[in-house]
C-alpha cells in the first residue's frame, strides 16, 4: 500500500517568492509585445510586489504500471494555487513546454483580457514566455485552472482554491481531489477517432463505432447500463442517451488510480472539508462518501443551503465542497468517484493512524447510472440573485449527434449585453447526450428546470441532460467577449461553443 501522503491542499502557506518586481515587469513587457498594448497594459500594474510563480511543464506519472508524460501546473512543485483571504490574483505564468499553451482560470471573474482563452484576445504563450496576471479575487471558493485546448486532456489542469477568513478559522483539514480521465493516446488521436472522416462513423449493432483500425474498444459507447441498444433509428431519437464518447485507459484522482490511491491521513473525530473538482475532459462522475455522511456546502465555489447525503453528481468542470466528520473510533474511508454508465471507479482514501486500508478495485460489476438533475433541482443558493424581471430572455438550443460528431450551441448569435443587465438563457438540449454548459467570467443562478421555477444554485457550470431545458439567470458582468460552451472537451472543439458580448 502507498505510504501516507499529505494532501497538497493542506499547504496553503504563501510560498517564497523568487522573482523581483523589476525582473518581472521586464518579462511582462515581453508578454504584451505585438498586441494592442494600449488596450492591455493599463490593466497590468501589479498591486502586489511579488507575483506567485506558476509554471506549466511536463512531468511523468505511472499509470497502470506504465510511464506517462503529462502536463503539470505547479507552484514550487505543488499542483495549482491556493490564495489567502483578500489576496489578489497576482501570478506570473511561465510556459516551460516546447509548444504554445494558455491557461483559463475556471470560475474566476477576471477582466476579459486575463480570462485565458487562446486569441480571446491574447494569443497562447510561446515556449519560454512568462505572462503576468493581476486582478482582484472577488469570491472565495473551489475553482480550478486548465488549458482551454486539447492539452486539457493530458492533465494540463490543477486546483485553484481561494480561502475565506471562515475557512482559515474553521477547524477543518482541507483535502482537495482533482478527478481526471486519462488515455495513453494523444487527444488529437482521440478527437480524430470521434470526428475524423465525417459521415463515415456509422453506428453498429454492438455499440461500437468503426474505428478504422484503432480498435473499437477505445470508443465503445457503453449503453449496457441502460439496457438499451445504440441503434439510433431503433430508438426513434428518443428514450435513450449516449454516454461516454471515449473509453479511457484510466480514471485518476490526484494523479492516481484506485488500485494505488492517495491515502490522506486524518484524525479520529477530525473535521474534514473535501474540495472535489471534476477536471475530466469528457467523463461525469457520481461522488460517493460511503460510510461517511457528508454535508454539501458549496457547488462550483458558491455556497448552497447545506444538504446531507452520501452521493453527489459531478459533471465535467463542476466542483463540490463536502464537510465530513471522521468517526471517533477512526478507520479507513474510501471517497469514490463512479463513472456514469459504467463500473469504472477512482478516488482517494481518508485514513486515521493505524487503520487498515483495503485494496480497492478500479472496476465493479455494478454500473453507475447516467447523471440526472435530481441533485440540481434540490440545490438552493445562499446568495440568490435579487428578484427582478429579466432585461433579456433568450432560448438556446444544444444540438448534434454522435454519428456526425458535429455539436452546436445555437440561438445566441445576436445577443448583445450591457454590464448589469439581467439575462436569462433557457438551454434546450435537442441531442441525445448531456452537456455541461459553462459561461466564462460570470456566476449564474439555475432558476428553472423544464418549466419548474426555483431559486437554485449559483454556479458556473450546469448539466443539461438530453431533452431537458435548464434556465440560467445572471447579471451581465465585465465587458468582454465571453466564451459560453459545453465543457465536454470534444464537444467544445467540434462546435458547441459561442461567445456572449458584454459592453
Ligand atoms: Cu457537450
Amino acid at each position: 500500500m502507498s505510504p501516507l501522503r499529505d494532501s497538497g491542499a493542506n499547504d496553503h502557506i504563501m510560498k517564497a517568492k523568487t522573482m523581483n518586481r523589476r525582473e518581472f515587469l521586464k518579462t511582462a513587457g515581453l508578454a504584451v509585445g505585438g498586441l494592442a498594448a494600449s488596450q492591455f497594459v493599463p490593466r497590468l500594474g501589479f498591486a502586489a510586489p511579488n507575483p506567485r510563480q506558476l509554471t506549466i511543464d511536463t512531468r511523468t506519472l505511472e499509470v497502470n504500471g506504465k510511464a506517462a508524460t503529462v502536463y503539470g501546473l505547479t507552484e514550487n512543485g505543488k499542483p495549482g494555487l491556493t490564495f489567502a483571504p483578500g489576496e489578489r490574483f497576482t501570478v506570473a505564468l511561465s510556459n516551460r513546454l516546447k509548444e504554445d499553451t494558455i491557461v483559463h482560470w475556471h470560475g474566476l471573474t477576471p477582466p476579459w483580457e486575463q480570462d485565458g482563452v487562446a486569441d480571446n484576445p491574447l494569443p497562447m504563450l510561446k515556449p519560454g514566455e512568462t505572462r503576468p496576471y493581476d486582478f482582484a479575487l472577488e469570491e472565495a471558493g473551489t475553482f480550478w485552472m486548465h488549458a482551454h485546448t486539447l492539452q486539457e486532456q493530458n492533465l494540463l489542469a490543477a486546483p485553484l482554491i481561494v480561502h475565506s477568513k471562515e475557512d482559515l478559522s474553521a477547524d477543518r483539514q482541507e483535502v482537495v481531489i482533482l478527478l481526471h480521465d486519462f488515455s495513453f493516446k494523444p487527444a488529437e488521436e482521440l478527437l480524430a477517432a470521434l470526428n475524423g472522416g465525417k459521415g463515415s462513423h456509422t453506428m453498429h449493432g454492438g455499440h461500437q463505432m468503426d474505428m478504422g483500425g484503432m480498435g473499437g474498444k477505445q470508443m465503445q459507447h457503453d449503453m449496457k447500463s441502460m439496457g438499451s441498444g445504440h441503434d439510433m433509428s431503433a430508438m426513434g431519437g428518443m428514450g435513450a442517451m449516449d454516454l461516454n464518447d471515449i473509453e479511457y485507459d484510466a480514471y485518476l484522482a490526484n494523479d492516481r488510480t484506485l488500485d494505488d490511491p492517495e491515502v490522506v491521513k486524518v484524525e479520529k473525530g477530525g473535521r474534514v472539508r473535501l474540495r472535489i473538482i471534476n477536471g475530466a475532459a469528457s467523463t461525469a462522475f457520481h461522488l460517493k462518501t460511503g460510510k461517511l455522511s457528508a454535508k454539501l456546502v458549496a457547488v462550483d465555489g458558491h455556497p448552497v443551503v447545506a444538504m446531507t447525503g452520501d452521493t453527489f453528481t459531478m459533471s465535467m468542470a463542476q466542483r463540490i465542497d463536502l464537510d465530513i466528520d471522521i468517526p471517533q473510533d477512526g478507520g479507513a474511508f474510501p471517497i469514490l468517484a463512479l463513472r456514469e454508465g459504467t463500473g469504472d471507479r477512482t478516488g482517494i482514501v481518508l485514513a486515521t493512524a493505524g487503520a487498515k486500508v483495503e485494496r480497492l478495485r478500479v472496476k465493479t460489476e455494478a454500473k453507475a447510472p447516467p447523471l440526472d438533475l435530481t441533485l440540481e433541482a434540490t440545490l438552493r443558493s445562499t446568495t440568490p440573485l435579487t428578484e427582478r424581471r429579466a432585461d433579456k430572455s433568450v432560448m438556446a438550443h444544444l444540438t448534434g449527434d454522435m454519428a456526425s460528431y458535429q455539436w452546436a450551441l445555437e440561438g445566441l448569435e445576436n445577443l448583445k449585453l450591457k454590464s448589469g443587465e439581467r439575462v436569462e438563457i433557457a438551454m434546450m438540449n435537442m441531442s441525445m447526450m448531456a452537456h455541461p454548459m459553462h459561461l466564462h467570467g460570470h456566476a449564474f443562478q439555475v432558476v428553472d428546470i423544464d418549466g419548474k421555477r426555483f431559486a437554485g444554485a449559483t454556479r458556473d457550470t450546469v448539466l443539461v441532460p438530453p431533452m431537458k431545458t435548464v434556465t440560467i439567470a445572471f447579471d451581465a458582468g465585465k465587458p468582454g467577449h465571453w466564451p459560453f460552451h459545453c465543457h465536454h472537451l470534444y464537444h467544445m472543439v467540434t462546435g458547441m461553443m459561442t461567445h456572449l458580448e458584454v459592453s
